[in-house]
């Protein structure tokens, strides 16, 4: 359970993150997918990242203190205009340098927009994390705008085209920041993983 949410700092490199020791937990996807309002809707805490309707609205990475044991991390997003472009150089060095560098990420999930066809440029990600070993979860955002029939076919959709790449699927979530959809689930998931990190940290 999120009892406790506050912000900690904007760093526009990756040398200016916090130097402890607690985990991060990371979201990402394009931009306007719904990264901000997932944070402000998983500790039910308004306001705390910023959202915005003009896509490319955070562009720092930011870290919010939860329970003073873990951070949950905003990146800005991807595949807004000038970057784009569908190869690896036009993920912004941001976003590389934390994703594929930063010992301090310890899951990262990719949420993509409920309503679309698998986009190219997610995928490109997505098989950038594989290469890498990242390990990462995909959450579906904006699940209000679709009916269930509508939402179980899109996921669907996803599963099997990232079937055509991978052996096994990645955990995925269908979420609504609007409705608060999936934030148990999201949550419950998030408190699994720190569990197996902090029994690895003792040892
Ligand atoms: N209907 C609906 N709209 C949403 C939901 N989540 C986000 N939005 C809207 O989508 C827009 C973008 O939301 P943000 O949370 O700022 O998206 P972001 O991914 O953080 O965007 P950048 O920081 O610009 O990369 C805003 O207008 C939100 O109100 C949702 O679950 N349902
Ligand atoms: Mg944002």
């Amino acid at each position: 359970m999120i009892t406790r949410a506050t912000f900690k700092c904007s760093s526009e490199k990756i040398s200016q993150v916090p130097k402890d020791n607690l985990p991060d937990i990371a979201f990402i996807g394009r931009s306007n997918v719904g990264k901000s309002s997932l944070i402000n809707m998983l500790t039910q805490h308004k306001g705390l990242a910023k959202v915005s309707a003009t896509p490319g609205k955070t562009r720092l990475i930011n870290h919010f203190t939860i329970n003073d044991s873990w951070y949950l991390v905003d990146l800005p997003g991807y595949g807004y205009a000038r970057t784009s472009k569908s190869t690896r150089g036009s993920f912004a060095k941001i976003i590389t340098d934390y994703v594929f560098k930063c010992s301090k990420m310890h899951f990262l999930f990719v949420l993509v927009d409920s309503r679309l066809e698998p986009q190219r440029i997610d995928l490109e990600f997505i098989e950038q994390l594989g290469i890498n070993g990242v390990p990462f979860g995909i959450i579906f955002t904006k699940a209000d705008k679709l009916s269930k029939a509508q939402l179980t076919r899109s996921v669907s959709r996803y599963e099997q085209t990232l079937l055509e790449q991978w052996e096994e699927l990645p955990p995925m979530f269908v979420s609504s920041s609007e409705r608060g959809y999936g934030r148990e689930e999201i949550v419950g998931y998030i408190e699994n993983i720190l569990k197996d990190f902090n029994k690895d940290s003792v040892k």
